[in-house]
C-alpha cells in the first residue's frame, strides 16, 4: 500500500492510501486524525470521470512530448517571460517552476484568487494568520459557521462539529443552514457590519472579555468608539435584520466556548480585508484567541514557518488582473485564467494577444483552447510531492502510485527546461522533498506544519508573539453608499421593484472551480417570476451571460446565483483588487436580469 494525498484545492487534504494493482480505487488512510474514513465524490467520482489531456499540442498539432518541450524551451527564451500559476493541484514541488523563472530573469504573480483579502484583514488583527486546529473545534459550545458552506467545501470538519449549537451567517438558506440552530440570512456583503454591530452590543449588555482584554487587547475602548460611530437603526435598517435577531446572535456568542468557521463568501469584494477584521475584532471582545474551544478558523497559511527552497526574487503582477498582453511568452501552470479570473472578456482578449500562450495542466478547457503550446501535466497518482493543508494542521507526503506514459511532473518539466536552456543550478527532486519534509514537525509518525499550535494566540499577536490585538478603527466603502444609507429605506419598501441583483458565486458540489463537471445554469429567486428552465440573459457592466434558470427559494429576492466553475460566470465579474490583499473581488457586482431566446 502506498501513501499519498488528495491534491485538490480543498479544505481538507484529505490522506490517501493507493493500492497499485486498483490505482483507479484510492481510499482514504485508516485512521488518519483528520479523516472520517472516506473520500469525497469530488476525487473519487468527477475527477476520475474526467478526460484527461494525453497528447501534447503545438499550433493546433498533436505532438510527441519531445517536440512539445522544443517548443516550450524555444519560447521561453522571449525576453521577461511570465508565469500564472493556479491552484490545480495544491503539492509543493508546483512550485519548482518558479526556479525557472528566477533563472530567466522572469515575472511570477502575487495576491490571491480566493483568500487575499480576507488573510490582509487577518494580518491587521493579529499580525500572523495562524491555522485553529479542528480539535480545537472538537471542543467548543457554538460553532458560529460564517460565509462556509461546511458539507460542500468542508465536509471532513462536519464530523468535529457534531451535536454543538450551529448558527450559520450566510446569505442562501442552504440545506446546511436548513439544519442550524439560527440561521441570519445576511444581505450580501454587510458582515462588516453586522460583526461592529455585534461586538456594540455584547459590550452594552457588559458581556466583552474583562479579563482576556485587559491583557490583549487595551484599545478596546477605542474600538467600542468606532462600533458607536454607526447608527444602529439605519444599520439594521440596511441589513434588513431585526433586534430580535441581534438578540438570538448575543445568545448564542455569550455561551462559553465559541468559534467562528469563516469562509471565501464573506470576503470576496474589494472590502473583504475589512469583513476578517471586523469578525476577528468582534471575536477579541469576546476573548476567543488563546482560549481552549475557542477561537475563528479562516484559510490559513500553510507554507508560513517553512524556509522555501523555490522562493526567488522576482518581478511580480496581480494574480487577479494579470495583464497578459504585456508578455510575449506566458506558461499557465495548474490553472484555467480564462475561465476562473475575474473579467473574462479583458482576459480573453489579453490572452489572445500573447505570442506564445503555453499552457500546463491535465484537462481541455477555456486557456488550454487558446493555448499555442499545450502540455499535458502528470497527475497526482503519478508523481511524488507533499501536501500541506490550509484547514488542518497535517502534512502528507505522496508518493509515486501509478507509473503512466502520459504527461509530465512539474519537476521533470523544469529540469528539461534547464538542460534545454542551459541553465545551471536545479537540484534533485529528492532533495527538494527533503527540505519541506525535514521542517516538519512529527508526533507519533504524523508529519505537521511546523509552526503547528494547538492552541494559536496563546502567547499573543504578532509573528513572534507577545503583542496585542490591533482591534479595527476605520472603514471606508463607496461602493454602496452605505454610511449614510440615503438608498437604503426606499430600496426595502420596495422590493418587488429591484433591479440589479447581487451575484453570488459560491462552490459547487461536482465541480472543483473550473474542473470536473460544471454546472450550467442561473438560481433565481421564485420573486423575479421567472419559470424553471427559462432563458435568462445576465448582464453587468463588464459582460453578459445567457444561462438557463432554475427557480431557488433558498435565495433572498435581492440575490441570484450562479455556481463559480460555471462557463462564463466570470464574464460578469469585475477586474478589479480588493483594497488591500490585491485579491480578486468576485462578487462586487450588481446584475440585471431578463427572458431571452436561448
Ligand atoms: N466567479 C467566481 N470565480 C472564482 C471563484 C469564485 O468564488 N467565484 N473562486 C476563485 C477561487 S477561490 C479559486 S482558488 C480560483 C481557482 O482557479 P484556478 O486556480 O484557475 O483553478 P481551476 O479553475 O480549478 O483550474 C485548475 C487547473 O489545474 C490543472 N491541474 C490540475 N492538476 C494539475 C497538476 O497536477 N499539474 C498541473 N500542471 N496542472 C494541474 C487543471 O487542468 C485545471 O486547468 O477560482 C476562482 N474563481
Ligand atoms: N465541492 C467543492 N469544494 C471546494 C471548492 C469547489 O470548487 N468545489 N473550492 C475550494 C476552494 S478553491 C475554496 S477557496 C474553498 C472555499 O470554501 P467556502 O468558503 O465554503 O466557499 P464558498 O462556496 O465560495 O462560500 C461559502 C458560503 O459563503 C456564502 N456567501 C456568499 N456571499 C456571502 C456574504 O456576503 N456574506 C456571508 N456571510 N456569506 C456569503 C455562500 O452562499 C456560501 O454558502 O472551497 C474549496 N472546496
Ligand atoms: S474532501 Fe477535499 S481533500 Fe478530501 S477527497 Fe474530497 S476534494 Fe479531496
Ligand atoms: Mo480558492
Amino acid at each position: 500500500m502506498i501513501r499519498t494525498a488528495c491534491p485538490l484545492d480543498c479544505w481538507d487534504a484529505c490522506a490517501i492510501t493507493c493500492d497499485p494493482s486498483r490505482p483507479g480505487k484510492p481510499v482514504a488512510t485508516p485512521g488518519h486524525p483528520y479523516g472520517n474514513g472516506a473520500l469525497c465524490a469530488l476525487l473519487n467520482k468527477y475527477m476520475h470521470e474526467t478526460p484527461r489531456l494525453e497528447r501534447p499540442r503545438v499550433d493546433g498539432k498533436e505532438v510527441s512530448m519531445e517536440e512539445a518541450l522544443a517548443a516550450a524551451a524555444e519560447a521561453l527564451k522571449a525576453p521577461d517571460p511570465l508565469l500564472w500559476r493556479g491552484s490545480g493541484n495544491l503539492g509543493v514541488m508546483q512550485q519548482v517552476t518558479d526556479l525557472l523563472i528566477g533563472k530567466l530573469g522572469g515575472t511570477l504573480t502575487h495576491g490571491s484568487l480566493c483568500d487575499g483579502a480576507g488573510n490582509a484583514g487577518i494580518l491587521e488583527g493579529r499580525g500572523v494568520n495562524r491555522q485553529l486546529p479542528p480539535e480545537q473545534i472538537a471542543r467548543a459550545e457554538v460553532v458560529v459557521v460564517w460565509g462556509r458552506n461546511l458539507p460542500v467545501t468542508n465536509s471532513h470538519l462536519l464530523p468535529f462539529i457534531e451535536g454543538k449549537k450551529l448558527v450559520v451567517i450566510d446569505p442562501v438558506r442552504t440545506s446546511f443552514a436548513k439544519k442550524a440552530d439560527l440561521h441570519i440570512q445576511i444581505k450580501p456583503r454587510t458582515d462588516v457590519y453586522l460583526a461592529l454591530l455585534l461586538a456594540r452590543f455584547l459590550t452594552m449588555e457588559d458581556t466583552q472579555n474583562d479579563e482576556w482584554l485587559e491583557e490583549w487587547g487595551t484599545e478596546f475602548d477605542e474600538f467600542y468608539d468606532f462600533t458607536r460611530s454607526f447608527r444602529i437603526k439605519a444599520l439594521l435598517e440596511y441589513m434588513g435584520l431585526g433586534l430580535d435577531d441581534i438578540g438570538d446572535l448575543l445568545t448564542y456568542l455569550q455561551r462559553d466556548r465559541v468559534v467562528f468557521l469563516v469562509g471565501a463568501g464573506v470576503q470576496k469584494y474589494s472590502i473583504g480585508h475589512y469583513a476578517l477584521w471586523a469578525i476577528d475584532s468582534l471575536a477579541a471582545t469576546l476573548g476567543l484567541f488563546g482560549r481552549e474551544g475557542c477561537g475563528v478558523s479562516f484559510l490559513g497559511s500553510s507554507r508560513r514557518g517553512f524556509e522555501n527552497p523555490f522562493s526567488v526574487r522576482t518581478k511580480t503582477v496581480p494574480v487577479a488582473t494579470t495583464p497578459f498582453e504585456r508578455y510575449e511568452t506566458v506558461l499557465v501552470q495548474g490553472g484555467n485564467p480564462a475561465g476562473s479570473m475575474p473579467g473574462s472578456n479583458r482576459v480573453e482578449e489579453s490572452l489572445k494577444q500573447v505570442k506564445n500562450l503555453i499552457y500546463f495542466g491535465l484537462h481541455e478547457d477555456e486557456t488550454s483552447r487558446l493555448a499555442r503550446i499545450v502540455i499535458p501535466a502528470k497527475s497526482f497518482l503519478e508523481k511524488r510531492d507533499l501536501r500541506l493543508s490550509y484547514g488542518h494542521q497535517y502534512v502528507e507526503p505522496m508518493n509515486l502510485c501509478i507509473e503512466s506514459d502520459i504527461g509530465i511532473s512539474e519537476y521533470e518539466f523544469t529540469a528539461e527546461m534547464f538542460r534545454r536552456l542551459g541553465l545551471e543550478g536545479l537540484r534533485s527532486e529528492e532533495e527538494y522533498l527533503s527540505a519541506w519534509v525535514d521542517q516538519c514537525k512529527e508526533e507519533g509518525g504524523q508529519l505537521l506544519l511546523p509552526d503547528y499550535d494547538p492552541l494559536p494566540y496563546h502567547d499573543g499577536f504578532g509573528e513572534d508573539g507577545g503583542e496585542e490585538f490591533v482591534f479595527m478603527d476605520d472603514f471606508d466603502d463607496d461602493f454602496e453608499d452605505t454610511r449614510r444609507f440615503r438608498k437604503a429605506r426606499k430600496r426595502k419598501q420596495k422590493e418587488e421593484e429591484i433591479t440589479e441583483f447581487w451575484l453570488l458565486s459560491p462552490k459547487y458540489h461536482k465541480s472543483l472551480n473550473t474542473q470536473f463537471r460544471r454546472n450550467a445554469r442561473v438560481h433565481l429567486p421564485p420573486s423575479l417570476g421567472i419559470g424553471e428552465g427559462e432563458w435568462v440573459r445576465l448582464s453587468s457592466e463588464f459582460g453578459e451571460l445567457k444561462l438557463e434558470a432554475h427557480v431557488d427559494d433558498s435565495l433572498r429576492p435581492d440575490c441570484v446565483l450562479v455556481y463559480a466553475g460555471t462557463p462564463g460566470i466570470n464574464r460578469l465579474t469585475p477586474p478589479i483588487l480588493s483594497e488591500e490583499g490585491d485579491g480578486a473581488c468576485y462578487q462586487e457586482v450588481k446584475v440585471r436580469v431578463e427572458r431571452s431566446e436561448e
